[in-house]
């Protein structure tokens, strides 16, 4: 299967569980067959044992590299450095969601101190001179250490792009089934767009002699995480993704948001950038690069890069429908709830999506009873946004505003959308409450 088809998702997931079963059978002398017949009785497929279970992301040893943050920062435990901005909502610690209604009639970027976080751990302390980068595995040639000073020789280029966490809109699930979800509650802030600078990760893996057999990258940051379900083992916070997706021209080791160098809240030196993708696959404070001509399958991504609800079968060893690309959304740059004053205002907002570009953005102001089409303001960049806005004349009262994207593959923003249990890539249609004052 070539490379451009591991970008399908659906493609991917199938080859990836493919690869995992031939795999298992191989290392316990299993014929497939049987080991599909294996499996086949089983209902949790864990039961299986040792069979079944993932190798761990990475080795104990490599932990103890972890720098100590309180050497240089004084941070209170707060795992967010940048001062809050005016009327942004931080959920928890390490959280922190971009407030639409400042972003009115604003620029086609974020600026740095607007832009959301989601941490799990205060960033790490970042000395030029001692932070090495890493990059090694079976699918390279040599194993090779990188100097601050020498990634930012290297070539560079620029993408302006969205990052956008895959629970933005986590709360609207809890809203739409009446049903209570754990995790950070974001509305639809939880998603920026920033020129990202960086070397190309082909180019930089192009140092190391990539091998044409290589198949998965994973990249590993210096924080600790754990995976939320019962586990106290800790492990580097990393993602996986398929080496067709590294070696695209816009997947980049990036080291300046905006024209500045990389602020520590955002992975100071090094974040990686996977234009479209989940949030998370977005790594910051990169240390490790592992390339590998197996697959890998890190429990994070089994896990939690996953969709699990009853219209989302799971292929084993995934839990879930596997997550890749972003979906299409949209949000008004007004204050939630918003109160306007009475007479003619200009609505505006933003739409985007993690496949493409919007072509088509259509607004209700009465509930979803009729729709106008909203213009559409230059730039429109794929995988970033597209600013839009539209005329409205409203008595006062109370509305429900409704903004709908449809993207360049013809993906509209559906009014309603299936359960997942992690209440990920909400992608329905949100209302908006509008008190228009007297
Ligand atoms: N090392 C590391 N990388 C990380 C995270 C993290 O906690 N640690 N959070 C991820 C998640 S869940 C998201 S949504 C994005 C957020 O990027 P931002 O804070 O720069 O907006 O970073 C991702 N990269
Ligand atoms: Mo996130």
């Amino acid at each position: 299967m070539s490379d451009e088809n591991l970008l399908k998702q659906e493609d991917y997931q199938q080859k990836r569980v493919d690869e995992y079963i031939w795999q298992q059978s191989l290392n316990a002398g299993l014929s497939r067959k049987r080991f599909l017949q294996i499996l086949a009785t089983m209902v949790v497929a864990p039961a299986i044992g040792g069979l079944a279970k993932p190798a761990p992301a990475q080795s104990e040893e490599s932990t103890s590299c972890l720098l100590n943050p309180a050497s240089t920062f004084k941070t209170n435990g707060s795992k967010i450095l940048k001062p809050l901005p005016r009327g942004y909502i931080s959920h928890e610690n390490g959280t922190l969601e971009m407030n639409w209604e400042t972003m009115y009639g604003r620029g086609y970027l974020v600026p740095n101190n607007w832009f959301y976080v989601h941490n799990r751990n205060t960033p790490p302390p970042f000395d030029p001179s001692t932070w090495r980068l890493r990059v090694e595995g079976t699918g390279v040639n040599v194993r090779r250490e990188f100097t601050y000073d020498e990634i930012i020789g290297m070539p560079s280029i620029s993408v302006t792009c969205a990052i956008e966490c895959t629970a933005n809109g986590r709360r609207f699930f809890a809203e739409a089934y009446n049903k209570p979800l754990s995790g950070t509650q974001w509305r639809l802030g939880a998603i920026g767009v920033a020129e990202w600078t960086g070397v190309p990760l082909g180019l930089l893996l192009e140092c190391t002699g990539l091998k044409s057999t290589a198949l998965d990258v994973l990249i590993e940051g210096a924080d600790l995480d754990s995976l939320s379900s019962k586990q106290t083992k800790k492990f580097k916070f990393s993602t996986v993704v398929p080496i067709g997706k590294a070696l695209l021209d816009n997947s980049l080791l990036v080291y300046a948001m905006n024209g500045e160098p990389l602020p520590p809240d955002h992975g100071s030196p090094y974040r990686v950038l996977f234009p479209g993708w989940a949030g998370n696959v977005n790594v910051k404070w990169v240390e490790r690069i592992e390339v590998s001509e197996t697959p890998i399958y890190s429990p994070w991504v089994i896990e939690q890069m996953v969709l699990i609800g009853s219209e989302y079968p799971s292929s084993f060893p995934y839990k879930g429908k596997l997550i890749t690309y972003q979906n299409v959304k949209s949000a008004f740059e007004l204050a939630w709830p918003a109160k306007l004053p009475t007479g003619s205002y200009l609505l505006r907002g933003r739409s985007w999506s993690g496949r493409g570009k919007i072509v088509r953005v259509e607004v209700s102001t009465d509930g979803g009873r009729t729709w106008r089409l909203a213009r559409l303001r230059e730039p429109n960049f794929p995988q970033a946004w597209v600013r839009w806005d539209l005329d409205w004349d409203p008595v006062p009262g109370e509305y429900s505003l409704q903004a709908r994207a449809t993207d360049n593959l013809g993906n509209t923003q559906p009014s309603t959308v299936p359960w997942n249990d992690a209440g990920l890539l909400y992608g329905g249609v949100v209302s908006h409450p509008v008190k228009v004052l007297n």
